[in-house]
């Protein structure tokens, strides 16, 4: 199948003259750990940037004070842990709850790789299955190689870098891009969600259609780009958008605030914070 340049882009929901910040969507973050609290920051940020009205961020308790030092427009919640810092037995209870509460779930950038965190992951994508959940970064980990996941009423999107790509589907990365165009769309189809790959030319595919973002530049290759994708996509699709169309605009937003703060700075300099600093003039120009 061949990619659609993304050049029409869903609308951005338009913000209605009477609406609270209830109307546009409660976001859960679940995401940080100890020397990656900066993840949960930037993912969390990113959501209310691209026009949350509610950002809740979970995180491991030992570093929640960090992660509410990071935005003081966000809640916070700490995920009680037990001593070998696994979750579970309790504590995985207490996320489920803010999850029934939330719009949608953003999982699993530096949420780290241990054996107790994956099962935390997967045990709340098999209890909560009726709210949309985007899963990136570790979360993706805890998956992988992914062989499905609990049947969901809700959509799934999973954005994986071509690393994460090949640990889901247990192959060698693609080389070409005609065989990265044919596993994303085969893997979409297969496991009935939507799949955004990333890199140069990111694809975003449902398994039915098949986009290549044509925004951002290589100054986006530098630690944390993908959290601030994360927390955009999770707020548009608290803000109404279908998965697909939440990706899409998604996908082209962030790469655009990354050509504007290279603009700006020049792409040698750019860094995940410049990303979520030149959302909001990205978003100005869609609305
Ligand atoms: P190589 O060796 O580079 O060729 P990982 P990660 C391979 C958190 N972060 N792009 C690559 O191959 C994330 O959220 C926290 C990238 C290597 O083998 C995660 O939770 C930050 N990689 C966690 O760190 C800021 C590619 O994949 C492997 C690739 C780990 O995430 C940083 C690397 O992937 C970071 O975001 C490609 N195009 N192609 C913070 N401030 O808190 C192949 N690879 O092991 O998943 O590591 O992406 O850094
Ligand atoms: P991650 O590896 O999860 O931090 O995600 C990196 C983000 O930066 C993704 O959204 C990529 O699409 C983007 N990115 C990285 N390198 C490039 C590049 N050379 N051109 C355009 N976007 C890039
Ligand atoms: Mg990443």
């Amino acid at each position: 199948m061949d990619a659609t340049p993304i050049h029409e882009l869903p609308r951005l929901p338009r913000r209605a003259a009477a609406g609270h910040k209830g109307t546009y969507g409660k976001v859960l973050v679940v995401a940080g750990s100890r020397g990656m609290s900066g993840a949960a920051v930037l993912c969390g940020r990113a959501a209310l940037r691209a026009g949350a009205g509610l950002v809740q961020v979970a995180s491991p308790v030992d570093v929640q004070e960090v992660v509410a030092a990071g935005c003081p427009a966000y809640m916070t919640t700490g995920i009680r842990q037990h001593a070998d810092g696994s979750f579970g037995d309790g504590t995985a209870e207490e996320t489920f709850d803010l999850a029934r509460s939330a719009d949608v779930l953003a999982i699993g950038p530096g949420l780290g790789r241990g054996q107790g965190t994956g099962t935390f992951v997967r045990s709340v994508l098999d209890e909560i299955t009726d709210k949309p959940v985007v899963l990136d970064a570790d979360g993706l980990f805890a998956v992988s190689p992914f062989t499905g996941v609990a049947r969901r009423t809700a959509p799934l999107v999973l954005t994986p870098h071509p690393g994460e790509f090949a640990r889901l589907t247990g192959d060698a990365a693609p080389t070409t891009d005609a065989e990265r165009h044919k596993q994303a769309v085969a893997f979409a189809r297969m496991f009935g969600c939507v799949l955004l790959l990333k890199g140069s030319g990111t694809l975003v595919t449902d398994g039915a259609n098949l986009y290549r973002n044509t925004t951002g530049n290589p100054g986006m290759a530098t630690g944390g780009s993908g959290d601030v994708l994360t927390g955009v996509i999770a707020a548009l699709i608290g803000q109404g958008l279908g998965a697909l169309d939440a990706a899409v605009l998604g996908a082209w937003v962030h790469g655009r605030a990354g050509d504007l703060g290279a603009g700006a700075i020049g792409q040698t300099a750019l860094t995940a914070p410049d990303l979520v600093e030149h959302l909001p003039a990205a978003f100005r120009e869609l609305e």
